[in-house]
C-alpha cells in the first residue's frame, strides 16, 4: 500500500469555500473564505489558490469537492440560485493549471458521503448522506460503491405544491433565510436559529417546517433505497435542534419504515476527508498501471 501522500482538498459550497491539507483523515492546515457572490469559477479558484500560495509543493495532488453536477471533469449548477455556475466550465482543466498536479473533481455531497461512509458515522455500510446547506445535496454508497452524476440530487426534486421550484427552494439555508425577511430584515439562516433559541415562534416554526420536509424527504429515500443509515450533514443540518426537529416529525412513521439517521460524525470537514481520499486512490491507481 503506498505511503499516504498529503492531499490539496477544496470544498467549493454555495456560501463559502474551505481549503484543506489532507494526509489520511487528519487535517494538516486549513484555510476559509467566503464563495464570492459574482464573477465566474475561474476567478474564483484563482483568489483560493492566491491564498493558499504557500502550500505549493506539500502536496502531490488536488481533491476538488464542488456544489452542482461534475461530468467528466466540466462543472455544472444544476440550481443556479445555489451557485451561479456557467454551463460545462473546464474545472479539472483549470485546477491543474493552477495547481500543477493531477486533479479528481466530485459533486460535493458525494464526496462528503465517501468522507462519512469510509470515516465517519455511515460505519461502511449502505448509506444516504444529505447535506442541508445552501442547498440541500445528496450522496449515496452502496454495496462499497459511490454513485456518481445524478444520483443524490435529492435537492432538485419537484414537487406539485411548489410548481417551477425545487425541494431545496423551500428546505434549505435560503429559504430559511428568507422566511425572516418579515420579521428581521437581513436575517441569515443562522440569526434564525439564534431566535429559534430565543424563544421567537416565527423562527421556530419556519425551522420545523423546513425540518418537516426534510423528514419527509428522508422516509421517500428509505423506500427507495431502504439504507441503513441517513446520514445528515451542512450548515443547517448540523445546526443546534435541526436533527431532533426532523427525528420528531417521523416519531409517528411506523419503524419499519423510519429512517435510522445520524449526525455526520466528520462535520463541515466530511467533504475535503472524503475527496483527499478518492484522489488518493485515484493517484494510487495511476501509479499502479504505470
Ligand atoms: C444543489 C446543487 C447540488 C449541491 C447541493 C448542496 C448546484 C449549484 N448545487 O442542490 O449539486 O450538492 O445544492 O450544495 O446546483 P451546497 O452549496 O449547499 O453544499
Amino acid at each position: 500500500m503506498a505511503q499516504t501522500q498529503t492531499v490539496l482538498a477544496i470544498d467549493v459550497g454555495g456560501t463559502k469555500m474551505l481549503a484543506a491539507l489532507v494526509r489520511g483523515t487528519e487535517i494538516v492546515d486549513t484555510l476559509r473564505m467566503p464563495t464570492p457572490g459574482e464573477g465566474d469559477p475561474a476567478q474564483w479558484l484563482a483568489a483560493l489558490f492566491g491564498a493558499i500560495a504557500s502550500w505549493r509543493g506539500a502536496y502531490g495532488s488536488v481533491g476538488a469537492a464542488v456544489t452542482g453536477i461534475v461530468d467528466n471533469g466540466h462543472w455544472s449548477a444544476l440550481n443556479r440560485k445555489t451557485l451561479d455556475i456557467p454551463d460545462a466550465f473546464a474545472l479539472t482543466e483549470t485546477i491543474e493549471r493552477l495547481a500543477g498536479v493531477p486533479v479528481l473533481a466530485a459533486n460535493d455531497a458525494h464526496a462528503a458521503a465517501w468522507g462519512e461512509y469510509a470515516f465517519g458515522a455511515g460505519n461502511r455500510e449502505d448509506m444516504v448522506f444529505l447535506t442541508i446547506s445552501t442547498g440541500i445535496g445528496g450522496g449515496i454508497v452502496l454495496n462499497g460503491r459511490l454513485l456518481g452524476g445524478l444520483a443524490g440530487h435529492f435537492g432538485q426534486s419537484r414537487s406539485a405544491e411548489w410548481p417551477g421550484d425545487t425541494l431545496e427552494d423551500h428546505v434549505s439555508g435560503h429559504w430559511i433565510a428568507g422566511q425572516a425577511a418579515p420579521h428581521q430584515s437581513g436575517a441569515t439562516a443562522r440569526d434564525v436559529f439564534a431566535a429559534a433559541r430565543d424563544g421567537h415562534d416565527w423562527a421556530k416554526r419556519t425551522i420545523e417546517t423546513s425540518a418537516g420536509r426534510t423528514a419527509l424527504l428522508c422516509r421517500n429515500i428509505q423506500l427507495a433505497l431502504d439504507p441503513r443509515r441517513i446520514v445528515i450533514g451542512g450548515s443547517i443540518g448540523l445546526a443546534e435542534g435541526y436533527l431532533a426537529a426532523v427525528e420528531r416529525a417521523l416519531e409517528p412513521v411506523p419503524s419499519r419504515l423510519r429512517p435510522s439517521l445520524h449526525a455526520a460524525a466528520l462535520g463541515e470537514n466530511a467533504g475535503v476527508i472524503g475527496i483527499a481520499d478518492l484522489a488518493e486512490r485515484q493517484q494510487n491507481l495511476r501509479e499502479n498501471q504505470r
